[in-house]
């Protein structure tokens, strides 16, 4: 495959989008044009259902397990039907989450073992990872205040307790420090900071892609 798979992660509020937009910018300076983009849970016909089925406060409680096994039914849907493709193609993809969401929330947050989650990705994705992934990482006590400051209410996720984000949080730091593919920008500088370090780490994948 020739294209590159660039992914965005962090906890609710952490600024995912804005590090989005400011990859797709250089992206374009670069010249690079063919860019798709995916979120995850959702991002075909059928990931989508199960990213509703994920979201949605309900009666009935979603098992853990339940919740792990959605998730990768949604991200094996997405990354056969468009990321695969796209990725053939020569396209650039920029993922909003993928795996590590499940390896954060699943495995740090509702405590399921990483050895179950990383054997469930091998079986079902084989060795299929993203080239680079961009860690937005702040302290949940702001992300779930800039959340609120949308006001637009808590899906299932948001409404968890401050405790359950810290486990995200810590755990995604501790896949950071194994993994020189996943760069950790400090998102509690102002924005303009932000744009500036996202800016960096994307030129200097750019630059050691040649
Ligand atoms: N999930 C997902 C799992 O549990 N396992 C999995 O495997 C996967 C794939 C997805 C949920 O599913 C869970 C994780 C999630 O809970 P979602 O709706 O996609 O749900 O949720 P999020 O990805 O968290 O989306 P958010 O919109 O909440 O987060 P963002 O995209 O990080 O937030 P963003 O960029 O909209 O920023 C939030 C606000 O903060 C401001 C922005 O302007 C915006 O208003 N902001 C800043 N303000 C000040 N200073 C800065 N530096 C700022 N940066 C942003």
């Amino acid at each position: 495959m020739t294209g590159r798979f660039i992914v965005v992660e962090g906890i609710e509020g952490a600024g995912k989008s804005t590090c989005i937009s400011v990859i797709e910018e250089v992206l374009k300076e670069h010249g690079i044009r063919n860019i798709e983009y995916t979120r995850e849970p959702g991002g075909t016909a059928i990931a989508e259902k199960l990213r509703t089925i994920l979201l949605e406060k309900g009666d009935e409680k979603v098992s853990d397990e339940t919740e792990l096994l959605l998730m990768y039914a949604s991200r094996v849907q997405l990354v056969d039907n468009r990321i695969r493709p796209a990725l053939e193609k020569d396209c650039y993809v920029i993922g909003d989450r993928h795996d590590l969401s499940s390896v954060a929330y699943q495995g740090g947050g509702r405590g399921i073992s990483l050895d179950l989650i990383k054997g469930l990705k091998k079986m079902v994705l084989g060795d299929f990872k993203p080239d680079l992934t961009v860690l937005m990482d702040v302290t949940p006590e702001i992300g779930l205040s800039r959340v609120d400051n949308r006001g637009q209410g808590r899906d299932r996720f948001e409404s968890e307790k401050l405790e359950f984000f810290t486990r995200v949080r810590n755990c995604y730091l501790s896949e950071a420090s194994s993994d020189p593919s996943i760069k950790v920008i400090d998102a509690t500088q102002p924005l303009e900071q932000v744009k500036q370090s996202v800016r960096t780490v994307l030129e200097d994948f750019l630059c050691s892609r040649g």
